[in-house]
């Protein structure tokens, strides 16, 4: 059984969300998802997410190549994260190239490409302009 581990917000879920899971499961037989936390991303971007922590996890772990969600406290456990779920494979997007290779004593490190042209600050950004 090959294990795969990806992280991410998942605010207002969208196309390239789902474009990113559905690749990341298929590099292996079992997905696990970090969803980030509401005070991670504050303390990452400044504001919190449009949906709240419970919401965004319960939106993954509906998806059917989603086997298992957590919450991700803090963006340096990754090493600790990959140990607890038994990971074979990192799955991230291309935005963090190079920045986790240090994970490969740990597993096998993947970076995809982003869908083009799809974000949720973009979604955001276009919902104030029809309603300003
Ligand atoms: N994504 C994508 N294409 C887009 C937008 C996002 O492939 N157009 C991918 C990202 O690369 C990431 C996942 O979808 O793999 C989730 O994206 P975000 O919610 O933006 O993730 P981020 O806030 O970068 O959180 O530990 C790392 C963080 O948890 C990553």
């Amino acid at each position: 059984m090959r294990r795969v581990l990806t992280f991410g917000t998942f605010d207002l879920f969208h196309i390239g969300h789902v474009n990113m899971l559905l690749r990341a499961a298929e590099l292996g037989d079992h997905l696990t998802v970090g969803v980030s936390s509401d005070a991670l991303n504050f303390s990452k971007k400044g504001r919190y997410p449009v949906y709240r922590e419970e919401h965004r996890m319960a939106i993954v772990a509906s998806l059917a190549c989603v086997h298992d969600v957590f919450v991700e406290e803090s963006l340096d456990l990754k090493g600790d994260y990959i140990r607890e779920h038994r990971a074979d494979v990192l799955v991230m997007g291309d935005d963090w190239a190079g920045k986790f290779d240090h994970y490969r004593e740990l597993c096998e490190v993947v970076y995809l490409p982003r869908t083009a042209e799809v974000s949720t600050t973009d979604i955001i950004q276009s919902i104030r302009e029809d309603l300003a």
